[in-house]
């Protein structure tokens, strides 16, 4: 565990145990709140490093380059709080991104502005810098052999479910309310019953059919959950703030032949997202499939047929396909063009083979490959067709043909 300050690990262990949520200081809020007209227009998303407790990690903020929101610098975890001021910064920074002052970041500002409850591992300066520019709770540094991650992941997963399921979770009171469920198509009625939603996974849900959604922002990853489980599960939507962890799991069962089966579906972080890094964004991903889930029977790349698959998004397509070991586990990858709507078959076939020429599937060792087209307000006669096909590659699989998944560390699934 390094030489992470044993003053650091109690504090860290009590917030695991706490209520993960913000707690505000009224006068301090009232404070902070006037400054917030100082901000001028043109924000970035600025780290520096700093060391403290025996870590060595970035201090993450947002400023206008006069005015600064973060975090505060203070020694002590417990008695860290927001601090808005101009004092100039003389340490060396990073600019990691810049992006406009928009009601919703203000908004976002305002949230947030007196709170303390600071924790390295659940509430720190990542989480709350990005979510003032994204609208996103996440900390790039707490994946397993991140910055801080490296010391506080594994106690932080060996703690519990309960724990882990906070990382990179909104805290009360910024979390959303949950979509209200109604069903997609009222026609549909062989489909997966939704159960519940979880933020991490235990050993019991191994045995379950997992099946991973991967695919870039917008490709409607959302919108397909959704119809698997014909509830509106999921808000499908193209604003990163519905999005409210990095990785979610929904749980229901599938009835096939009057049998139950348990289902388990992961939605994760879009891949090439404008506010993360495209590598920021693999490690998001990976950290949570390997600390979460043992065995994944399908995986469902999503690829918006609308648009051009970029060099990027191909690439980390590409990174995750060999992280999963598509060469060997062929049978157990679904490649999804979505948006094809109103196409003639002849023009899905030909962007499906120019999807596996940019993402080099060989298309000879059992996959699969589907056009679908799921746009809003469809009519169930328009989807029916390629919601039976996708269910039915979604959910066929032999337990004895799982994926399981690599881990470089210590198992910590619990
Ligand atoms: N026209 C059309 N729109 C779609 C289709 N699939 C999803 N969408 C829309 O694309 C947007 C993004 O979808 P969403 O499911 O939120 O994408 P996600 O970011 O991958 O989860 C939403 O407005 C959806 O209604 C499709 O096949 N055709
Ligand atoms: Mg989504």
């Amino acid at each position: 565990m390094g030489n992470v300050t044993p003053r650091l690990m109690q504090a860290e262990r009590d917030s695991w145990d706490a209520q993960h949520a913000l707690t505000f200081t009224e006068e301090l809020r009232q404070e902070q709140i006037t400054c917030l007209h100082s901000f001028k227009d043109n924000l970035f998303l600025c780290s520096m490093e700093r060391s403290v407790h025996g870590i060595t990690y970035k201090h993450f903020y947002v400023t206008d380059k006069t005015w600064i929101i973060e975090y505060g610098l203070g020694d002590d975890p417990r008695t860290v709080a927001v601090h808005v001021h101009c004092e100039p910064r003389t340490t060396t920074v990073c600019i990691e991104h810049a992006f406009r002052l928009s009601t919703a970041v203000k908004d976002r500002m305002l949230m947030v502005c007196g709170a303390g409850n600071y924790s390295f591992s659940l509430r720190n300066c990542e989480h709350l810098a990005r979510f003032i520019q994204s609208g996103r709770w996440v900390s790039t540094q707490m994946v397993r052999r991140g910055t801080l991650g490296q010391f506080l992941y594994v106690p932080l997963a060996s703690h519990g479910t309960a724990s882990i399921g906070k990382l990179n979770r909104l805290p009360l009171p910024l979390q959303h309310a949950k979509p209200d469920r109604k069903p997609v198509y009222d026609e549909v009625t062989d489909n997966i019953h939704f159960s519940n939603y979880k933020y991490a996974l235990h050993d019991c849900d191994k045995d379950n059919h997992t099946i991973v959604i991967l695919g870039a922002s917008g490709a409607g990853k959302s919108t397909l959950i959704n119809h698997l489980f014909n509830s509106t599960v999921c808000e499908a939507a193209q604003t990163v703030q519905s999005v409210t962890k990095e990785v979610l799991f929904l749980q229901g069962k599938y009835i096939v032949e009057q049998c139950a089966k348990n289902v388990t579906v992961v939605d994760t972080i879009g891949l090439c997202d404008s506010t993360l890094k495209d590598e920021e964004v693999l490690q998001l991903i990976k950290s949570s499939l390997e600390g979460n889930v043992a065995y994944i029977d399908k995986v469902i790349f999503l690829c918006n047929g609308a648009a051009r698959i970029s060099r990027d998004q191909a690439e980390a397509i590409k990174q995750l396909m060999l992280w999963l070991g598509y060469v060997d586990n062929s049978k157990n990858f679904v490649f999804v063009l979505n948006k094809q709507d109103d196409l003639d078959e002849d023009l899905k076939q030909q962007n499906l083979s120019q999807m596996m020429e940019v993402l080099d599937i060989t298309h000879t060792a059992g996959d699969c490959l589907l056009a679908t087209s799921f746009p809003a307000k469809a009519a169930y006669t328009d989807v029916e067709g390629d919601l039976l096909a996708l269910k039915q590659v979604a959910f066929t699989a032999g337990t004895d043909s799982r994926i399981e998944v690599q881990r470089e560390a210590a198992c910590t699934i619990l």
